[in-house]
C-alpha cells in the first residue's frame, strides 16, 4: 500500500508506505516527505519510521543537479552518493 499526499499546488509532499503490502499488510511503516525547488524538482527527501519530520533517526537525502539543473545524483547528509539518475530511487 502506498498513499501519496499533495499540497495545494498538487506537488507530492508525502508518501506513506506499508512495506509488507500486499503480501502481509500491517499498516504504514515508512514515511517519506518531499521538498521541491522553485522548478518543482524534488531536491530533498526525509525518510523515517513515523510521520514526524527531521527526527534524529530519520534519513535525509538530497538530489544534486547537473549544469542543466536536471537531477543527476542522490546523496546522503554526509555527501556520500546513494545513486545516480539511472538508479536513484525517486520515491
Ligand atoms: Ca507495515
Ligand atoms: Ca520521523
Amino acid at each position: 500500500m502506498v498513499a501519496n499526499g499533495h499540497d495545494g499546488l498538487r506537488r507530492r509532499v508525502e508518501r506513506d508506505i506499508d512495506s509488507e503490502s500486499p503480501a502481509e499488510p500491517n499498516g504504514v511503516d515508512v514515511y517519506r516527505h518531499f521538498f521541491d525547488d522553485e522548478g518543482w524538482q524534488v531536491v530533498e527527501v526525509h525518510r523515517g519510521r513515523d510521520g514526524g519530520l527531521a527526527d534524529a533517526e530519520d534519513d535525509t537525502l538530497y538530489y544534486l543537479t547537473d549544469a542543466q539543473l536536471t537531477r543527476a545524483a542522490q546523496v546522503d547528509a554526509g555527501g556520500d552518493a546513494i545513486g545516480y539518475v539511472e538508479t536513484c530511487p525517486i520515491d
